[in-house]
């Protein structure tokens, strides 16, 4: 029987699996079904009927979209069509009960944009159901324009993309994206909303035994998501990096059970070369479709900065792994050294599969020093923006704060924590937009989720996120020229320096004159009360071993000026603070239970 071979290398083993391999990978598969990573047959049967619905209502709009376009040719109508994909945790078969749905239209080329924002909401509402359709969600603006809402509980980001090589779509259930023809004149926007698709599906075509990946790619997502190491924007692999990585893992052992691809994983990937890229094919440069850049770090300075460059195997290929900064890839490392050592007791029967998922022990055991960044806002929806655009510059801190002679190491938390405070006049809500938790509420805690990650609001959040990640990825992508000229292009000290000080000065003028204002004008007889909402994200601190005094304002400063001159930010709704919070000072909510708070230590007398 001929093999195919798939990967930049030929595999490593082509062992068949062992008994003890195959009951590892029994004792996996009952673990992560303990853990609750599966759904249930009937949940899964609700996407299958909802994604059916959806097929229905894309067919339906892409004829109004052909009536509107030439009303009197009936053959274009009657065989306008458009299709239906996924890409996400749902297409690479590893969703849980809670993941969403993410869900690309393709379209023939005269449907336009403005047609899907028009006609889709509508014929949503129109076509499914009574009361099926919820928290229906249309963002224009984003840097990949997306309709988001729930069908019967499901959420569904649902992304638009038409081909312009295409007046008719084929009929043909088996017709795919796969083709680069397809990208030709797409900017890249389109290029995109495909790739979400085309890179899951590339990733599946590469592997050797889909079902195989599929458990191990569970196993990882889920040890990545406990040890806090799973979160693209605060500078960790996201979903796609880690399926690349575990691919990469299948193609080396195409053989091997799903225990042994995750044994494999921890081994591997520890002992990776780095910066040498993780690839599950050769780039392709050739193709000249589209004019979005290749990754290419002998062209581009910024591709040589990448630390653990993972690359996506659809056309135009991508790093993944671009924010993975000095702090976070020591940590990833130590993880991988943590699970490499046990994993090798678990293979041979010494430990359960449960020892690979336990909790990180960041806010437990973690570190004695936390900076935390507060976000806070007057209103959700401002808070949402705003706590959006301070969540993807966490990690700019992070790296200033990596330059720092006194700090050995900045460890950013994955995510963020959402809560409401409610405050009775000026000074209290000073106290709160400083990181105060005195005023916390909790009549509001359907409005928030903890840890933001859930729900449509933290959806919306996303989306701001993602434009400016790219922004950030466009001006890094300056092809370079001379060996001399590798610089990242970017800040420049002195203009930070002067552009806080002109801010600070300004920011005081507005306060003193906003200030005397309110005390010459309204006093309030009762005082007023007010909903702040904040986010904090933490970053834990470890100083070097004979650091002597740890002054941040320099940092400091230069984060909040970076975010304060941004057009987002409204001085009169939004606000950003960064505090010192010491192990024993931080807040119940941040700990689950059976956690304990680390206790403060005893002053030793001298
Ligand atoms: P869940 O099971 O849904 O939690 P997932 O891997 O499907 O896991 P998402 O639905 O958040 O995760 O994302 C699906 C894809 O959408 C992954 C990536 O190609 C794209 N994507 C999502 N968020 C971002 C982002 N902030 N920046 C760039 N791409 C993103
Ligand atoms: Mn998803
Ligand atoms: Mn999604």
């Amino acid at each position: 029987m001929s093999e195919r071979v798939l990967g930049v290398t030929p595999p490593i083993s082509t062992a068949l699996p062992t008994e003890n391999e195959k009951r590892s990978n029994d004792a996996l598969f009952k673990e992560l079904k303990a853990q609750g990573t599966f759904e249930s047959p009937s949940e899964t049967q609700k996407r299958e009927i909802v994604l059916k619905s959806l097929q229905k209502i894309t067919d339906q709009f892409v004829k109004r979209a052909a009536q509107q376009k030439e009303p009197k040719n009936t053959m274009l109508i009657r065989d306008a069509r458009g299709r239906v994909f996924t890409y996400g945790s749902y297409r690479l078969g590893v969703y849980g009960p809670g993941s969403d749905i993410d869900t690309l239209v393709v379209a023939p080329k005269y449907v336009t944009e403005e047609q899907y924002f028009d006609i889709f909401p509508d014929l949503l509402k129109e076509m499914a159901p009574p009361g099926a359709i919820t928290d229906l969600t249309p963002v224009r603006d984003a840097f990949v324009p997306i309709i988001k809402f729930e069908y019967d509980g499901i959420s569904i980001d649902l992304i638009f993309c038409s081909i312009q090589t295409h007046r008719q779509l084929p009929d043909d259930p088996e017709w795919n994206l796969q083709d680069n023809g397809l990208l030709r004149g797409l900017g890249d926007k389109e290029v995109r909303s495909l790739n979400g698709t085309r890179v899951t599906d590339e990733i599946l075509n590469l592997v050797p035994e889909p079902a195989t990946f599929r458990l191990a790619l569970r196993a990882i997502k889920l040890w990545a998501q406990r040890k806090a190491i799973y979160a693209n924007v605060m500078g960790y692999p996201g979903g796609v990096a880690w399926a690349m990585l575990v691919a990469r893992v299948c193609q080396l052992y195409p053989k091997a059970t799903s225990a042994l691809i995750v044994d494999k994983f921890f081994n591997i990937m520890l002992k990776w070369p780095w910066p040498l890229p993780v690839l599950l094919k050769d780039i392709e440069y050739n193709s000249s479709v589209t004019r979005v850049a290749v990754w290419n770090p002998k062209l581009y300075a910024s591709d040589r900065n990448h630390r653990m460059p993972i690359i996506t195997p659809a056309y135009p290929s991508m790093c993944a792994t671009h924010n993975i900064g000095k702090s976070s890839m020591s940590v990833i490392q130590q993880e991988l050294r943590n699970g490499a050592s046990l994993t090798h007791e678990i293979m041979v029967g010494r430990r359960p599969w449960k020892d690979l998922f336990a909790k990180h022990t960041f806010f437990t055991a973690g570190f004695k020093y936390y900076l935390t960044v507060v976000s806070s806002s007057r209103t959700k929806e401002a808070q949402n923006i705003w706590s959006g655009l301070v969540e993807s510059k966490v990690r700019h801190l992070v790296t200033k704060l990596e330059f720092h002679p006194s700090i050995a190491l900045a460890r950013p938390f994955n995510k963020g924590f959402d809560r409401v405070h409610l405050c009775r006049g000026d000074a209290q809500v000073d106290e709160v937009q400083r990181g105060s938790l005195a005023y916390l509420t909790k009549e509001a805690d359907d409005e928030v989720n903890g840890a933001v990650g859930h729900g449509l609001k933290s959806e919306v959040k996303q989306e701001v996120k993602t434009e400016l990640e790219t922004e950030k990825k466009r001006e890094n992508g300056v092809p370079f020229v001379k060996a001399e000229d590798t610089e990242i292009p970017g800040i420049d000290p002195a203009k930070i320096e002067a552009a806080t000080n002109e801010m600070i000065k300004n920011e005081t003028t507005k306060m003193e004159d906003g200030d005397a204002k309110v005390k010459l004008e309204d006093v309030p007889a009762k005082e007023t009360e007010y909903k702040i909402y904040t986010t904090n994200h933490y970053i834990g601190i470890q100083l070097v071993e004979k650091a002597k005094s740890l002054d941040l304002s320099r940092e400091v400063n230069e984060f909040t000026a970076l975010l304060e001159s941004n057009d987002l930010y409204d001085a009169h709704v939004n606000c950003l603070a960064i505090q010192h919070v010491k192990s024993w000072e931080l807040p119940d909510d941040v700990f689950e239970p059976g956690e304990v708070k680390p206790a403060r230590p005893i002053k030793k007398k001298r």
